[in-house]
């Protein structure tokens, strides 16, 4: 086999509509941010793209669901994400998003440049409708039983349960995700990727080319899929959420999210090197998607269909997609909060990234769905992490103070260090990793843990200082060196503990490169070490018990994630004072025709009454409001909303997941009065 140079490396954009949990890190990123750290390790140029999915039904329906603005979700979300990504030490050159304008403008360019050439075929057809609703319903915005599987529960644009792609009009029994009602036909024009033209150069590329090469479970689902036959799929929607569609008569309509999602990875490159053509247009790079198995269609066969439609980008090399981590028996799931959330992870386990990091890859559901259980996550902390990795190193170093002062000792030949098969150790871990095998990967690396440990208690240093010093040195000599090279072994899998190893021993930071492993001393004779400090510790009986009430508890079903708008960009104090903030009663309110949300209200600030618009009739009655103290931003700018001119504008406040509030003075008010 030869390796390129180059590899442009894409994770799953993850939509922006909730925080993300241990699914996704055991899925796609904790694999893709081990393999980019082996590579960078062996002197590879890697892009490493990330970025948030921020368009399509997904980010509307949170949107309505929290009753803000779609925008508003996004931000919430991509902030929530991208941090809790850092968190875990996921090494992205570039996390964007694709509600970027240069997002925007690639896929634009992109759509407008196969339009141009007639890649698509333009259609008129019968889409489902809600007309309680007034809208087309796209996608998730059906719910209904899949005909493959008869889940019932399966969107109008793919089932979860099975990984079939889907279109609204196959779904069983279809409801409105909005209203409940069952919607009805109406006609409307897409446009249309004709993938059956590609049906042909798949056959070649994947069902004879790729076998053997892509994991079965993707090979499998892909040749199912084009021996099925191919048909068209629509690239566009009737939403008000997404990239418009760049052509005349196309007003109210955007690009399918899963079109202009994966352009996503383009972009990203874009927003971090002018040169970003070299990642995406060089015969050189290697481009790998990681994934998890319910986006095999899209990076298989749609967006390489639309690669090759436009004709200049480099294809898949490979896309090592991952089966479900499910979580205590149970598949994960975002609306019954059954999840363990990053975040939240991170506030009971402090500085444990690398914990999950390493039960999720020793666990990793690589060729079929896997379970994450706590006690199994306290199993392998306690009897993998502590007693063998940890407690080698461990007691390595504090023999190493207590006899030689922290130097590291001089050694004869007593026992070479060669005998450890370092390099082979390593050399496996290369054909792990290199074939996307990580679990296996991690196992081998253990395997040099489980040899120093085994070592140590074989020789029993603690015994042996009271008759044989010298080989006492010896030993702790190649325990030592075992260390430093676990040191870079283990850094594509648990970063931070290497970091710590590295500290301790005192290493170079230049060694922390794939080919020292094995090949030379990494600690000479006298190197003063520093003092221990513990790289594990054990998990209690007790926080797991926490752990699994928190899941199981009716309330923890019944609430919402925890999560808060981020705070805005700081102001200056002047900034504050240019609002005019006011005491007003709402005195008349009526519904404005023709909309769902909007209020026509008269407000009195007891000098004057005004006229504003407001978007809560969602909410409230108009006679509900009648009466009611409210505070009034008094000096914002007045818009035309629906012919009728709106000043100012009604302050709500906005809880994190329901509805809005007024906010209201503590009493009765003068009317007019200022608040600041
Ligand atoms: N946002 C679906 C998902 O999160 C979608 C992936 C886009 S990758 C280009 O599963
Ligand atoms: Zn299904």
């Amino acid at each position: 086999m030869t390796y390129p140079q180059r590899y442009t490396v894409t994770t799953a954009l993850p939509y922006a509509n909730g925080p993300i949990h241990i699914g996704h890190l055991a899925g796609v990123y904790v694999p893709a941010d081990i393999y980019v750290r082996y590579l960078r390790m062996k002197n590879k140029e890697v892009a490493f793209i990330g970025g948030s999915d921020e368009h399509g039904v997904p980010i509307t329906i949170q949107a309505k669901l929290e009753g803000v603005s779609p925008q508003d979700i996004v931000n919430k979300y991509h902030q929530i994400i991208k941090k809790s990504f850092k968190d875990f030490g996921i090494s992205f050159d570039v996390y964007s998003r694709t509600s970027a304008k240069i997002h925007h403008e690639t896929a634009t360019e992109f759509f407008k440049t196969l339009y141009d050439q007639g890649e698509f075929v333009e259609k008129t057809i019968e889409q489902l409708y809600d007309a309680e609703a007034r809208m087309f319903l796209a996608d998730r915005y059906v719910q209904g039983r899949c005909p493959k599987c008869t889940y019932e529960e399966a969107y109008g644009d793919q089932c979860e349960n099975c990984g079939s792609s889907l279109s609204p009009t196959e779904l069983i029994e279809p409801k409105s995700v909005l209203s409940g009602a069952k919607p009805v036909l109406r006609k409307t024009k897409h446009w249309y990727l004709p993938l059956d033209k590609y049906e042909n150069w798949l056959k070649d590329w994947i069902v004879k080319g790729k076998k053997g090469e892509w994991k079965p479970n993707v090979f499998g689902q892909c040749s199912s899929w084009i021996n099925d036959g191919l048909r068209a799929r629509a690239v566009t929607r009737d939403l008000d959420w997404g990239v418009p569609v760049p052509v005349d008569g196309a007003e109210g309509k955007v690009l399918y999210v899963w079109f202009d999602a994966p352009i996503g990875y383009i972009s990203a490159t874009k927003e971090m090197t002018t040169d970003w053509e070299k990642w995406w247009k060089s015969k050189d790079s290697k481009l790998v998607h990681f994934i998890g198995k319910d986006n095999i269609v899209f990076h298989c066969i749609i967006f390489p269909s639309m690669l090759k439609a436009e004709g200049s980008y480099i294809l898949p090399d490979n896309v090592p997609a991952n089966e479900f981590m499910n979580l205590e028996g149970n598949k994960i799931s975002t609306s019954k909060n059954w999840a363990v959330w990053l975040h939240e992870y991170l506030k009971d386990f402090p500085g444990q990234q690398d914990v999950l990091r390493y039960v999720l890859t020793s666990n990793a559901p690589e060729t079929k769905d896997n379970d994450f259980t706590w006690k199994d996550f306290q199993a392998k902390n306690n009897n993998e992490l502590v007693a063998i990795l940890g407690n080698f190193i461990n007691r390595v170093v504090v023999l190493t103070h207590k006899y030689f002062d922290g130097q590291v000792p001089e050694s004869d030949s007593l026992k070479s260090f060669k005998e450890f098969h370092v390099e082979e150790i390593k050399d496996r871990v290369d054909k792990a990793l290199d074939n996307y095998k990580f679990r296996e990967g991690l196992a081998e690396m253990m395997t040099l843990a489980r040899a120093g440990n085994k070592y140590l208690a074989d020789t029993e240093p603690w015994h042996l200082i009271k008759t044989d010093k010298k080989a006492v040195a010896t030993i702790l000599n190649n325990c030592l060196q075992i260390s430093a090279n676990l040191a870079i072994l283990m850094a594509p899998f648990l970063p931070y503990t290497s970091q710590k190893v590295f500290e301790t021993l005192n290493l170079k930071k230049s060694f922390l490169k794939w080919d020292y492993i094995g090949k030379v001393d990494l600690l000479e004779e006298g190197q003063q070490i520093i003092k221990a400090n513990l790289l594990f510790t054990k998990v209690e009986d007790k926080e797991i018990e926490n752990q699994v009430n928190k899941l199981t508890s009716t309330k923890n079903q019944n609430q919402k994630r925890e999560t808060h708008f981020p705070i805005k960009e700081e102001i200056e104090f002047d900034d504050f004072l240019k609002m005019d903030i006011r005491i007003v009663k709402i005195i008349e309110a009526e519904k404005v025709p023709n909309t769902d949300k909007l209020l026509k209200l008269k407000i009195d600030l007891g000098f004057e009454q005004r006229t504003i618009i407001s978007g809560i009739a969602h909410l409230y009655k108009p006679e509900e409001m009648i009466g009611k103290q409210a505070s009034y931003l008094a000096n914002l700018k007045a818009r035309k909303i629906k012919g009728v001119e709106s000043r100012g504008m009604i302050l709500m406040i906005q809880e994190s997941d329901s509805g809005l509030k007024f906010l209201s003075p503590d009493g009765e008010a003068e009317l007019g009065s200022t608040v600041g």
